[in-house]
C-alpha cells in the first residue's frame, strides 16, 4: 500500500444528516462543501459519502435508482463537482459508496429484468422458478425480515433480495452485468474519485444451487447471508474487477464485508492477491448480540471486544478501525457512558480504538461524543429495520416495553439523527423541519462548545490523529494485546524496532488499579491523557480514575 494511503483518515459523512443548506431539513452536498475545514481540521484527509445516488430512499439511498444521477434532494451533479474540486483543492479526498449487491426495484435494469425470460436486463438479476407447490424456493429470510424471495407474475418466478423487496440482488455470475458495474465505476473514477467503499461486498457471488438454511430456535426463516457470505467467485470477481478498473487508478478499495473471518479478510486484502486495500470486520460488532440477533438488551464483555479487536490486529495485514457507523449505536452510548463519563469515556475509546494498526473511520459526531437517541414509542423511528423487528418481536410474544427496550439500543436511527453544530435552532442543522429526530442533548453536545473549548472532545480527537499520522510506531509498528485477562481494562503496546508506544484504556466508571507488566515498567513520555496528570515513567502499579486512557512512549 503506498504512503497516502496508510495515512488516510476517513471520515464518514452520512450525507442527509450532516448540513442542510437550503432549509429543506435533508442535509445536503453545499451543505457538506460548506463544512470541509471543519472535516479538515480534525485531521481526516478521507471522506468517504454515504450513497448520494438516485433512489427511493426505501433503505436510505441504499436501494440505487440510477448510479449515474445524483439524487436531486441532496443538489445537482454540478453541486458534486464543485464539491469534488473543493475537496481536492484542501488537499482532501473523496471515497463514494458503490452499492452492486443489490440495486433499487426502480433501477432501469430491474425493471426490464422482471418483464421477460429473454430480454437484455433478464439474467441481471437472480431467478429462479417456485417449488411445485408455487412456494419460495428456498427458506432463505433477507436481512430486514421476512422472506428473502418475492415472487414476480410476468416470469412466474422468484428473485432473490438478501435485504429489503425493493433491493433485488445483482446476478454476478452475468459477466454482461458486471462489465455494466465497471463501466459505472470508471464514470466516477475519470471524474476524479478518489475509491470506493464498497457496500456488501461479501454477499456478491451467490451459491450455484441455493439450498434450505438450517433453521435456528424461534425463525421461520434461515439467516440472509447463508450460501451467499463469500459465495464461490467472490475473490475472482474482485481480482478481476482489480485488473479491469481499481488498478488503473490511484484509488481507496475498502470493502464492506459482513460475515468474514479474520483469514477469509486476509485473501481480501493481501496485496499480492490484488483485491482491496482493507475491509472492515464485523466480529466486534457482535459482542453485545443477544438471543435474537443484533437487537437485544445485552451488555458487551470487554474480553470480548478484546479478543476480536486483537485477533483481526493479528490475523490480517491492513484493517478497517471501526467501533461506529450509520448502522451502528453510537459508540460512546455502546462501548462508554453517555452521562456522567461522556467526554471521558468518549476520549478514551478514541485512544484504544484509532491507534490500533490500519486505517482509522470517524462516524459523523463520534468526534463531539454524540450519544444515542432513545425514543418513547416506535412511531418515532425513520429505519425499516427497527420497525421489521419491532413486529417480530411482538409476534414473539415479548411485550412492548423490553422490545422497544432493545430496538432503542440498537436501531440505526441513533446514528443517523442530524449532525449537531450549536445550541440554536435544530442544532444549526437545518431552519427547516429535519427529516429524522434531532438529539434533544444538543444543547449540550454540539460542535460550537467543543471548537471554543480547549479541553473539548474534538480537541482530544485532534491531538490522537496528529500523534497518529506522523509517528512511524503507530503507523507500522506491532500491535500486542497486554491485557488478556483483566476486567477492566484494553491494554495493548506498538512497536517499530526498538521503539514502543504503550496504550491502556479503562472501560469502568470508577477507580481501578492496573499492575502493569514488569517489562513496561519504565521512563518515558506521555504522549496522550484524558485526564490532567503528567507522568515521566510508569510505576509497577498503575491507578486509573473513570475511563482513564494514557498513551505512553517507552525509553
Ligand atoms: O450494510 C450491510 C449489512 O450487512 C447489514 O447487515 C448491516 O450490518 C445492517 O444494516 C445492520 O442492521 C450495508 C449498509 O451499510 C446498510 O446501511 C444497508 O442497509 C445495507 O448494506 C444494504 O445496502
Ligand atoms: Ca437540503
Amino acid at each position: 500500500m503506498n504512503d497516502w494511503k496508510k495515512k488516510a483518515v476517513v471520515y464518514e459523512a452520512y450525507v442527509q444528516s450532516f448540513k442542510d443548506s437550503n432549509n429543506d431539513g435533508i442535509g445536503d452536498l453545499p451543505g457538506l462543501t460548506s463544512k470541509l475545514d471543519y472535516i479538515k481540521n480534525l485531521g481526516a484527509n478521507v471522506i468517504w459519502l454515504t450513497p448520494i445516488f438516485k433512489s427511493p430512499l426505501v433503505d436510505n439511498g441504499y436501494d440505487i435508482s440510477d448510479y449515474e444521477a445524483i439524487n436531486p434532494i441532496y443538489g445537482t451533479m454540478s453541486d458534486f463537482d464543485h464539491l469534488l474540486n473543493e475537496v481536492h483543492k484542501k488537499g482532501l479526498k473523496i471515497v463514494l459508496d458503490l452499492v452492486v449487491n443489490h440495486t433499487s426495484d426502480k433501477h432501469k435494469w430491474f425493471r426490464e429484468s422482471k418483464k421477460s425470460c429473454n430480454n437484455k436486463y433478464s439474467d441481471y438479476y437472480i431467478w429462479r422458478d417456485p417449488k411445485s407447490d408455487g412456494s419460495a424456493p428456498t427458506n432463505l429470510g433477507s436481512a430486514f425480515g421476512g422472506s428473502a424471495w418475492e415472487y414476480v407474475p410476468e416470469r412466474k418466478q422468484y428473485y432473490l433480495h438478501l435485504f429489503a423487496k425493493q433491493q433485488p440482488d445483482l446476478n454476478w455470475d452475468n459477466p454482461k452485468l458486471r462489465q455494466s458495474v465497471y463501466k459505472m465505476m470508471r464514470f466516477w473514477l475519470d471524474k476524479g474519485v478518489d475509491g470506493f467503499r464498497m457496500d456488501s461486498i461479501s454477499f456478491i457471488s451467490k451459491p450455484k444451487e441455493f439450498k434450505d438454511a438450517p433453521l435456528q430456535d424461534h425463525k421461520k426463516y434461515g439467516a440472509y447471508y447463508y450460501g451467499s457470505a463469500n459465495g464461490p467467485h467472490i475473490h475472482e470477481y474482485l481480482q478481476e474487477m482489480n485488473r479491469e478498473v481499481l488498478s488503473k487508478y490511484d484509488i481507496l478499495a475498502i470493502g464492506e464485508t459482513p460475515h468474514t473471518t479474520p483469514e477469509e479478510a486476509e485473501k481480501f486484502v493481501s496485496t499480492d492477491r490484488h483485491e482491496l486495500d482493507m475491509v472492515f470486520q464485523f466480529e466486534h460488532m457482535h459482542v453485545d448480540y443477544g438471543e435474537f440477533g443484533r437487537y437485544s438488551d445485552v451488555t458487551f464483555k470487554l474480553s470480548d471486544l478484546r479478543n476480536s479487536m486483537s485477533s483481526w490486529q493479528n490475523k490480517v495485514s491492513w484493517n478497517s478501525i471501526y467501533l461506529g457507523n450509520h448502522d451502528q449505536p453510537r459508540i460512546v452510548s455502546r462501548f462508554g457512558n453517555d452521562n456522567k463519563y461522556q467526554k471521558e469515556s468518549a476520549e478514551m475509546l478514541a485512544m484504544i480504538e484509532l491507534l490500533q494498526k490500519g486505517t482509522p473511520f470517524i462516524f459523523q459526531g463520534e468526534e463531539i461524543g454524540m450519544t444515542n437517541l432513545h425514543v418513547n414509542g416506535i412511531d418515532e423511528l425513520k429505519d425499516l429495520e427497527a420497525h421489521n423487528i419491532y413486529q417480530f418481536f411482538l409476534n414473539q410474544g415479548i411485550d412492548k416495553e423490553t422490545a422497544l427496550k432493545m430496538v432503542n439500543r440498537k436501531t440505526r436511527d441513533n446514528a443517523r439523527t442530524p449532525m449537531q453544530w450549536n445550541n440554536t435552532t435544530n442544532a444549526g442543522f437545518s431552519n427547516g423541519k429535519p427529516w429524522i429526530e434531532i438529539n434533544p442533548n444538543y444543547k449540550q453536545i454540539n460542535v460550537e462548545k467543543d471548537l471554543q473549548n480547549k479541553n473539548s472532545i474534538y480537541k482530544f480527537y485532534q491531538k490522537i490523529l496528529e500523534l497518529k499520522k506522523n509517528n512511524s510506531i503507530l503507523i507500522d509498528g506491532k500491535y500486542k494485546l497486554i491485557t488478556p485477562e483483566d476486567s477492566a481494562i484494553y491494554g495493548f503496546t506498538r512497536t517499530l524496532g526498538n521503539k514502543q508506544i504503550l496504550v491502556v484504556g479503562s472501560f469502568v466508571p470508577y477507580k481501578v488499579k492496573y499492575d502493569l507488566p514488569k517489562e513496561l515498567v519504565r521512563k518515558g513520555k506521555q504522549l496522550l491523557c484524558n485526564y490532567d496528570k503528567h507522568r515521566n515513567s510508569l510505576p509497577s502499579e498503575l491507578f486509573l480514575k473513570p475511563y482513564e486512557g494514557i498513551v505512553f512512549q517507552l525509553e
